[in-house]
């Protein structure tokens, strides 16, 4: 079966379709609400559900196949935890995603919750009040879940089912944890090693889909699909399944913590750590993420949880937060006061918070040295780069890296890297999924960047983070004009979704808000109301979108670098007595050593390939001796040249030029305005076809 091709397909030439595709959504509630359930065909509902359980509310077949074009479509949710219950010590976010003894052993409150919430310590200190509330789960649900509980399950398996039901076609499972926060969490019940975490929670996904195979018959017959490869992912949701991704979200990953700024890791730790994340499938993960850590700083958290994370590093790790005056438009969130939360109380005596100018507002740190290893590692295997938490600084970095090798493999998946990285993101062939905000505030962000993903011709996601300790949508109640009426046609057209019942409980996203994570349809809904048939198209697109980036990645070839041991000839050349700073030092493969011009604007290094080749990108690692303003230059016969390239803007560090493809044998670094008063100082430039 193909999909309904009804939704626009976002590439030039858009907008005019709007009508139409306004009127062939009319055509499809009308027509689409037929469950095509005939006896024995529907594959989709399982055999052997546990009973009692919660109900799915949705009619009719998950769409399959393919559109006209060959893709794929469907929803990617890019940022969940479905099993962060067990990170934290195990005690932190109470309630299971299944359990072999039935609902009501899953969906229970951690012991301490009872009898009225009293202990519910991390309820309190997220969400204000007194952290008392009923505890019962299932099957009354009075007060969780809902979206301002951080703390209760939001992903029961059978509400991810209704999510998948919906539209949704991928899902990211991000295995998360933070070693600092359990071990200051007074409730837990085993230790607060982050890696033996990641290893129960990539387990239990794994365990997971035997749990719903079992369901459907036995092994592979189910519809929760853990993929590793895009071939897999691909297939999985052409047969209208749900692909499932493994992603990481730690904050000291490796061991690769800092300790007075003294990494507690090796390149070797790196190493080993990869391939054992790759072995267990995961294909994403974040480098640093609350804390400065070995590998990276940090996008700040702000108010007074950003002041209680600082805290929470400083006994972690013996060093607040630095910040410096930033050097471009980006910056990183504004730290919270010193005097905004009781967290400072855990300071040592004579220790005081640092206060921080309103006018630095970017991390000191970086990627450090073994952060560009552990990038270049997550590259070599092919690896996605989530940017999210990341410092301005360190994702400036990164990006540079992933510039200069053509490297695809960045997502940010749930809004917080600074928004003025999207051009370039997408530029790589990144894929952005936005926060899972309110409607109102979801589409006013996508209509920002839509014209650049028309731009790109790519699709949107969201990142949900359920159980990732975050508010979620909260009710925009009946009286708004756009209220989502039940039951409703999915943006499919191929199924009918009612109000969500589990138990005695029924949700309404008009009045409970986005509880939990089957009512991902009900939000989209909202969106639909709220921004047009628009604004879920390109989130229709998100999992052609999200396989590309993805696709792109396992495929990518490093480059042959034309210039490398070439004979290079320079304008002047600094002397020394003590070494060389030759021309041929930029081509000599070596990274340690370095061209240097004299001390004047218009000088020049060229390099002579031998014969001619196809140029399309120029890599050039400067020293602190940068260009500002230089021009890449080409020429066939050394003597006739063509500008390819040029800035004026020039930050030093990692550039990369890249444009449209020019046959040449010569290629010439032009200097035309120093960044400093010394000349210019390349240790390496690299030139590539590709
Ligand atoms: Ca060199
Ligand atoms: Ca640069």
């Amino acid at each position: 079966m193909t999909v309904p091709a009804f939704l626009p397909r976002p590439r030039r030439g858009r907008r005019p379709l709007t009508v139409l595709s306004l009127l062939l959504a009319v055509l499809a509630l009308t027509l689409g609400t037929v469950p095509s359930s005939a006896a024995g065909t529907d594959w989709w509902t399982p055999t052997a559900r546990p009973t009692p359980d919660s109900q799915i509310n949705v009619t009719g077949e998950p769409f399959k196949g393919t559109n006209s074009q060959g893709e794929v479509q469907g929803f990617v949710d890019a940022h969940n935890h479905l099993f962060s219950n067990e990170a934290f010590g195990g005690r932190l976010i109470c309630g299971k995603v299944f359990s072999t003894s039935g609902i009501a052993d899953a969906l229970k409150d951690c012991p301490e919750h009872y009898p009225d919430g009293t202990l519910a310590i991390f309820d309190y200190i997220t969400h204000g009040g007194d952290g008392k509330h009923d505890p019962v789960g299932y099957p009354t649900f009075k007060d969780w879940p809902a979206y301002d509980s951080m703390t209760h399950q939001a992903n029961y398996y059978a509400w991810v089912e209704r999510a998948w039901r919906g539209g949704q076609r991928v899902l990211v499972n991000d295995l998360v944890t933070n070693g600092v926060i359990c071990s200051v969490y007074f409730f837990k019940d085993r230790s607060c090693d982050e890696m033996t975490s990641i290893r129960l929670q990539a387990q239990l996904t794994y365990d997971l889909q035997d749990y719903i195979d079992a369901q459907y018959g036995g092994t592979g017959k189910g519809w929760f699909r853990i993929v590793t490869d895009t071939a897999q992912a691909r297939e999985v949701i052409k047969q209208g399944k749900l692909a499932v991704v493994l992603g990481v979200e730690t904050s000291e990953p490796f061991g690769c913590k800092q300790i007075l700024d003294i990494a507690q890791c090796s390149k070797a730790d790196i190493d080993a750590g990869l391939d054992e994340l790759y072995d267990l499938g995961v294909r994403s993960m974040f480098l640093c993420h609350k804390f400065d850590n070995a590998l990276c700083g940090v996008r700040f958290d702000e108010g007074g949880l950003g002041t209680a994370i600082n805290v929470g590093q400083f006994l972690s790790t013996g060093t607040f937060w630095q910040t410096e005056t930033c050097t471009t438009a980006m910056h990183d969130n504004p730290i919270g006061g010193a005097t905004a939360t009781d967290a400072t109380e855990d300071l040592p005596a004579g220790t005081e918070l640092p206060t921080y100018d309103a006018d630095a507002q970017c991390n000191t740190r970086g990627l450090t040295d073994l952060g560009e290893y552990a990038v270049r590692g997550m590259m070599k295997r092919k690896m996605m780069l989530e940017i999210d938490h990341m410092s301005v600084k360190a994702t400036g970095q990164a990006l540079d890296i992933f510039e200069s090798e053509s490297y695809p493999g960045v997502l940010s998946s749930h809004s917080w890297m600074d928004l003025n990285w999207t051009d370039r993101v997408y530029g790589l062939g990144g894929f952005i999924s936005q926060y899972m905000h309110s409607s109102e505030e979801f589409v006013t962000e996508a209509a920002r960047t839509d014209a650049l993903r028309t731009k790109y011709g790519v699709g949107y996601g969201y990142g949900t983070d359920f159980n990732g300790i975050g508010d979620h949508p909260a009710p925009r109640g009946t009286d708004t004009g756009t209220t989502v009426t039940y039951p409703f046609t999915s943006v499919d057209g191929g199924s009918v979704i009612d109000r969500q019942t589990t138990g005695s409980r029924t949700w309404d996203i008009n009045t409970d808000g986005a509880a939990h994570v089957g009512l991902i349809p009900d939000w989209i809904q909202d969106i639909k109301q709220v921004g047009g048939a628009d604004a879920v198209s390109d989130l229709f697109r998100g999992a052609e979108s999200y396989l590309d980036t993805w696709g792109a990645s396992e495929s990518h070839r490093a480059g042959v670098n034309l210039a490398k041991g070439v004979t290079a000839t320079a304008s002047s050349s600094e002397s020394n007595p003590f070494t060389s700073y030759q021309p041929g030092r930029a081509v000599d493969g070596d990274s340690g050593t370095r061209w240097a011009s004299d001390w004047s604007d218009d000088q020049w290094l060229q390099l002579d390939l031998g014969s001619t080749n196809l140029v399309k990108r120029v890599t050039l690692d400067w020293e602190k001796a940068y260009g500002k303003s230089y021009r890449i230059e080409l020429s066939t016969d050394g003597t006739t040249w063509q500008t390819a390239w040029s800035t004026t803007v020039g930050d030093g560090g990692l550039d990369t030029a890249q444009f449209a493809g020019v046959p040449a044998r010569y290629v010439r670094v032009h200097g035309l305005d120093r960044g400093t008063d010394w000349g210019y100082s390349l240790y390496e430039v690299g030139v590539y076809s590709s």
